[in-house]
């Protein structure tokens, strides 16, 4: 046994440590946000550890059946549900929780109420698990996204305090179950990437300071739609394909679930953009504002790029209702410029992150 190596390890930098580190800039911070993310850490470890039975599970008894054992199996996305509305509320540090799956914001009863908002989208595309075969050889496409919020007044929270921009977020991130699982958060410093190990249990940081180029070679949308998609979006796909510019055409990277879609950008280097336009048929898109929309487009501009509805930045996007939804372009900085001027939206608007 390397005893060396093993003492060596003791040295990773965990997401707890990261989290911690990035706490003791903030000297008036009373580290409720690290409590708050240590829980949504283990939900992902729960979720994880859950996904990657799935095949398994499917062997013994269908999702929505009884095992074996006479246990009933819940899907996977109720069952994800399940646990982050359970490790949220057990933190002692959220009053508000609105999830993809539920239909209703969920009010924290008061003796466990704190002051944070928590959006979250259980287990996004979770379409593609009965496709998740041979894990490790193919990327898995589950995965879970969530945005934070700080509430006004925790003592009388409303939805009020839910539909406020995305630019009041104080953290964002998702969770992707592929062949690793993969956390990628923003705390408002950057965008950082942690792999779980399993042999240890914890998440340690693998991919810090993550950074999309600022022109992307890929783009990342369902053609299927083309036929409904407005002039714009037409355009900047055609250009994609047949530059002008004598440039080279961009990849077409398309996997139907939006986090592995924008990872697979974010991490490999070659930018790009992903677009879920409105088409004729769906005016508003189809991604959900609060809980898809709000925390990608956070993180992308983390990491220097930029997120456009079409008519403004998606993070100065005030929601009406809690599953609302929205068009988005978002990815590398230059090429989300180039659909803003498609869309006669110019350098106006204001980011507020830097670039
Ligand atoms: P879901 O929340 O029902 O899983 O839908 C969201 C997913 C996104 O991850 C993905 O980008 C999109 O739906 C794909 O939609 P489509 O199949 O229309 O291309
Ligand atoms: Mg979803």
């Amino acid at each position: 046994m390397d005893h060396a190596a093993d003492a060596q390890r003791t040295d990773l930098m965990t997401i707890t440590r990261f989290v911690l580190n990035e706490q003791s800039k903030h000297p008036e911070a009373r580290g409720d946000l690290t409590i708050l993310l240590n829980h949504i850490v283990l939900g992902c470890k729960f979720v994880c550890s859950s996904v990657s039975k799935a095949g398994l599970a499917k062997l013994i008894g269908l999702a929505g059946e009884t095992n074996v054992q006479g246990e009933e199996q819940k899907k996977l996305d109720v069952l994800s549900n399940q646990v982050f509305v359970k490790a949220l509320t057990s933190s002692g540090r959220t009053c508000i929780l609105v999830s993809e799956e539920d239909e209703e914001a969920i009010f924290v009863e008061s003796s466990k109420r704190g002051r944070y908002i928590v959006v979250f989208d259980p287990l996004d595309g979770s379409s593609n698990i009965d496709c998740g075969v041979s894990i490790g050889t193919l990327a898995f496409t589950c995965t879970q996204i969530f945005g934070i919020y700080v509430a006004k007044d925790k003592q009388n929270p409303s939805l009020e305090d839910v539909l406020r921009p995305g630019n009041k977020m104080v953290a964002a991130g998702y969770c992707m179950y592929g062949s690793s699982c993969t956390l990628v958060l923003s705390t408002g410093n950057g965008v950082n990437g942690f792999t779980l190990d399993p042999s240890l249990g914890e998440f340690i940081l693998t991919h810090s300071n993550i950074k999309i180029p600022q022109k992307g070679k890929i783009y990342s949308v369902n053609e299927g739609n083309a036929q409904n998609w407005d002039e714009q979006t037409t355009k900047y796909v055609e250009k994609c394909k047949f530059p002008q510019d004598g440039s080279s055409p961009k990849s077409l990277r398309y996997i139907g679930s939006m986090v592995a879609d924008v990872h697979r950008t974010l991490l490999y280097g070659h930018g790009g953009m992903f677009m879920y336009p409105a088409d004729k048929k769906s005016p508003n898109g189809k991604l959900r504002v609060l809980y898809e929309v709000f925390p990608m487009s956070y993180l992308v501009e983390q990491a220097g790029g930029q997120a456009f509805t079409g008519k403004q930045r998606a993070l100065d996007l005030v929601p009406n209702k809690i599953h609302e939804r929205s068009p988005v372009f978002l990815g590398s900085y230059d090429d989300v410029e180039e659909i803003k001027q498609l869309y006669g939206v110019k350098n106006s608007i204001s980011n507020g992150f830097s670039k």
